[in-house]
C-alpha cells in the first residue's frame, strides 16, 4: 500500500498558464514584459515550466534604482508599519501554501511532503517571526538603522525558504530589496513578486530580477546597493568578496559545507540512522549542513552499517508530487552529472547502492560509501547529493581530530546517550551549528551561519537581524550616500 495518491499538480499549473508561462523581472512594483531568455524546467519529468527573462545592466539598474526610491519612506513607515505588510506576507504565505508547495516540487523536484511539511511552513514562520521583530525593534533597539538596499543571490535548493531568510530580517529593519533567484528555480520567487503586489508591500521595497551568475554579479557589484547577502557556493562566495571587498560594502556569506555525523558507541543507533535519512537523503542531499560526513566508533561500525543498509533499502525514489516519496529528483542534469563524476572518480572503500526502484531521468539512488580515509577526496569536498561518505574513530579524541579535518565548518551532529559525551563534544567542533541526538533542526529565531570556507555572518534570531543594521552614529558606506 503505497498510501494516498499523488498530489495534484493542477493548481500549479493553471497558476503558471493564468501567467502566460512567461516572466518579466518584478520591479518597483510591477512585472516587466517578458523576453523569454531562458527556461525552468521540471527535472523529474524535463517539461519547460515557464520562459524566464536574463537580468541586464540596464533591468538591475532600474530595480535599484527603485529600491533606493523606495527606501527612505519603508524606513520612516516604523516597525509597527512594517509589521503590518510582513504580517500580510506570512498570512498571504499560509493562504497559498499548497500552490508554493506545488510550484516549488515541480520546480526544483524535493518530495512534495518536504515542500508541504518543511519549506513552506518555515517560510510563514519566518514573516511572522520579522513580522513580531520589526514591533520589538521600535522600541528595543534604538541607535541602530537600515544599511539601505540591499543585494540578495539565493541558490536552488530551498528557493522559496532562501528568499524568505533573505527579504524577511531585510524589510523588517527597514532596507529594500534587490534579490535574484537561482537560474534554475525562480518561479516560487515570482510567485512571491505577486504576493507582495496583493499583501500591500509599497512599490519598489522588493525587487526581483531573474537570471544567472552573471545577473547575479550585476546586482553584488552595483554602486548602489549597501550590503550583499550571498548564500551559495565557496567557488562563487569568493568572488563576491573580492569584488564586494573595495566597495565598502557590508557582506555576509553563507556557503558550503561537509558537515560531519559523528555516532558514538553508546548511541541510540536505530534513532541515529533515522537521523541520517534526515541529514543526508532529505532533499537529495542537496542540503549546504546535510550531514554528508558519517564517523562512526569502530565498535559498532559493521552493526550501524548493517542496519543503515537495511533503512536504505526502504527508501523511495521517485515522482516528487508522490507524498509517499523519500528521495525526489536531483535539480539539473548538470548537477546530476557532477554527483556521478564525484562517486566515479573515487578509487577508495566499498560503495552501497540503495536497493530501491530507480525511475528514468534526473535521480540518482541514495548511496553510502565506507571506509574512506578522512583525506579521500569525498571526505573532504561538498558533492551536494544522496551520497554519504563514512570512516570510523577510536576515541572520541580522534573523532574530534577527523571531524575537523575540513576547510569547511557548517554544522555538525553528535550522537550519543551520555550526555557528557554531548557536551564535551559538541564546543569542540569547528561549526556554525552543533545538534545533539538530533540534524537539520532550524528556527527563524535561531541563528545560522558557518565558520572556515562555509562562510561568516548569521542569518536567523538577533545576529541576523543587526546584519541588517548600522551603527545609527557612524556615517554610511559609499552606496548609502549616492544620489
Ligand atoms: O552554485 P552557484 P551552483 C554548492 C554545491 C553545488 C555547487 C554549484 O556544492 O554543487 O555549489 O552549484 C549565482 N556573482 N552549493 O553552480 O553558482 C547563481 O546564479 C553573483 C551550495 O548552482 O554558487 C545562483 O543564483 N552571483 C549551496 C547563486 O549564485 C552568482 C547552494 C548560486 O549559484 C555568480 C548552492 C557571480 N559571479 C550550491 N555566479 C549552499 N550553501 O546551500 C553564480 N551566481
Amino acid at each position: 500500500d503505497y498510501g494516498p495518491a499523488p498530489e495534484s499538480a493542477g493548481d500549479a499549473l493553471a497558476w503558471l498558464v493564468d501567467q502566460g508561462s512567461r516572466f518579466g523581472h518584478f520591479i518597483d512594483g510591477a512585472f516587466t514584459d517578458p523576453r523569454d531568455d531562458f527556461e525552468s524546467r521540471n527535472p523529474a519529468n524535463d517539461e519547460v515550466l515557464a520562459t524566464l527573462t536574463k537580468g541586464t545592466a540596464a533591468d538591475v539598474d532600474a530595480a535599484v534604482a527603485a529600491a533606493c526610491k523606495a527606501q527612505p519612506r519603508w524606513e520612516k513607515l516604523g516597525g509597527h508599519g512594517r509589521a503590518k505588510v510582513l504580517y500580510a506576507l506570512a498570512r498571504g504565505i499560509q493562504k497559498h501554501s499548497r500552490l508554493f508547495a506545488v510550484l516549488e516540487t515541480l520546480d526544483n523536484g524535493k518530495p512534495i511532503r518536504e515542500s508541504r511539511d518543511i519549506d513552506v511552513p518555515l517560510v510563514a514562520r519566518h514573516f511572522y517571526y520579522h513580522a513580531g521583530m520589526a514591533q520589538l525593534m521600535e522600541e528595543e533597539l534604538p541607535g541602530r538603522a537600515p544599511l539601505g538596499v540591499c543585494g540578495q543571490v539565493i541558490p536552488w535548493n530551498f528557493p522559496l525558504l532562501m528568499l524568505a531568510w533573505k527579504v524577511a530580517p531585510a524589510l523588517a529593519m527597514g532596507n529594500t530589496v534587490v534579490l535574484k533567484p537561482a537560474e534554475y528555480t525562480s518561479i516560487t520567487a515570482l510567485c512571491f513578486a505577486d504576493l507582495c503586489a496583493q499583501a500591500g508591500v509599497p512599490r519598489g521595497v522588493v525587487n526581483i530580477v531573474t537570471g544567472h551568475g552573471d545577473t547575479g554579479a550585476l546586482i553584488t557589484e552595483h554602486d548602489g546597493i549597501d550590503k550583499v547577502a550571498f548564500t551559495g557556493s565557496t567557488e562563487v562566495g569568493r568572488i563576491i568578496r573580492r569584488a564586494t571587498a573595495g566597495q565598502g560594502k557590508a557582506l555576509t556569506l553563507e556557503l558550503g559545507g561537509k558537515s560531519p555525523y559523528i555516532v558514538f558507541e553508546d548511541a541510540d543507533l536505530d534513532s541515529a540512522v533515522e537521523g541520517l535519512v534526515d541529514a543526508i537523503w532529505f532533499n537529495q542531499g542537496q542540503v549546504c549542513c546535510a550531514g554528508s560526513r558519517l564517523l562512526v566508533q569502530e565498535g559498532v561500525a559493521d552493526d550501524f552499517y548493517s542496519r543503515l543498509k537495511r533503512r536504505m533499502d526502504g527508501l523511495r525514489v521517485g515522482d516528487p508530487l508522490d507524498k509517499c516519496i523519500d528521495v525526489g529528483a536531483i535539480v539539473d542534469p548538470v548537477q546530476l552529472q557532477t554527483i556521478r563524476d564525484m562517486v566515479d572518480g573515487n578509487t577508495e572503500g566499498e560503495t552501497y547502492v540503495a536497493a530501491c526502484d530507480m525511475p528514468e531521468g534526473c535521480f540518482y539512488p541514495p548511496t553510502l560509501i565506507t571506509g574512506l580515509s578522512p583525506a579521500a577526496p569525498l571526505m573532504q569536498d561538498e558533492i551536494f547529493g544522496p551520497v554519504l561518505c563514512a570512516t570510523t574513530f577510536r576515541t572520541p579524541y580522534e573523532a574530534v581530530q577527523v571531524a575537523n579535518n575540513t576547510r569547511y565548518g557548517l554544522a555538525a551532529s553528535v550522537w550519543s546517550e551520555n550526555i557528557n559525551t554531548a557536551l564535551d563534544i559538541a564546543p569542540r567542533l569547528a561549526a556554525g551549528v552543533v545538534w545533539v541526538n538530533g540534524t537539520n533542526m532550524f528556527d527563524a529565531a535561531a541563528p545560522f551561519g558557518g565558520v572556515r570556507e562555509s562562510g561568516f555572518g548569521r542569518e536567523g534570531g538577533w545576529e541576523g537581524l543587526m546584519a541588517y543594521t548600522r551603527d545609527a552614529a557612524k556615517p554610511k558606506t559609499r552606496a548609502q550616500v549616492a544620489p
